[in-house]
């Protein structure tokens, strides 16, 4: 029993000294590990390298985002830049046409009635000229240009119509009849020389319809 009892108290003591010496290792280890942590975070350093991971993972993100977003206007920019460039091509030819019209020629207002033909102006230089025609009356009317010397009252009217002969002048432009109320433009390149505009529904002209008109 004696041997027993001193093996038994051995086995206790061992136990013991094991356990301690795992606890204590353990725990050392633990500690240490613990103490190693709580060092490195509280050193300066882990907070520099906190900081400085701070810094670089927010310069990081920053940058990545930054990069990323860049890319992404870079490619808006160059979207937009296209766009840009589109509408800026487009407006040079919008003032082209713009700087078209004003030497594309000269508009003539005519107003048109029983039975007078009344021109804004009776003259207008060589090329495009639009006859801005307005039936002020109350019945149709007709507008047609003829490039003649004959005086504008002395064109040749056919007895059995009424109406002057065109087929023995230089029709230039005829606007068929158009009722009133109604306004026409017509547009005319017209080469210097003297006209006679008239409206040739039967009896107009000798009622009065017609005005000379000089291209110079
Ligand atoms: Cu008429």
């Amino acid at each position: 029993m004696g041997r027993h009892h001193i093996v038994a108290w051995n086995i206790v003591v061992l136990s013991l000294a094991l356990v301690v010496a795992c606890g204590g290792g353990d725990g050392g280890g633990g500690a240490k590990t613990a103490t190693a942590t709580r060092t490195l975070a509280k050193t300066p350093a882990p907070r520099a390298s906190a900081t400085a991971g701070a810094e670089p993972s927010a310069t990081g993100a920053a940058t990545q985002p930054g990069g990323q977003p860049a890319p992404t206007p870079a490619e808006p920019t160059q979207s937009d830049g296209q766009p840009v460039p589109t509408p800026s091509a487009t407006p040079p030819p919008a003032p082209q046409p713009s700087d078209t019209p004003p030497p594309a020629g000269t508009t003539i207002a005519v107003s048109l009635r029983e039975f007078s033909l009344a021109l804004a102006a009776g003259t207008a230089p060589s090329g495009l000229v639009t006859f801005s025609l307005s039936n002020d009356g109350t019945i149709p009317h007709d507008f047609a240009v003829i490039m003649t010397d004959l005086a504008p009252d002395a064109l040749p009217v056919d007895p059995a119509t009424y109406q002057v002969r065109l087929s023995g002048l230089n029709l230039v432009r005829f606007q068929p009849p158009f009722g009133s109320g109604a306004s026409v433009q017509v547009p005319v390149d017209l080469p210097a020389g003297n006209y006679v505009l008239i409206c040739n529904v039967a009896s107009h002209y000798q009622a009065g319809m017609r005005v000379g008109f000089v291209v110079q």
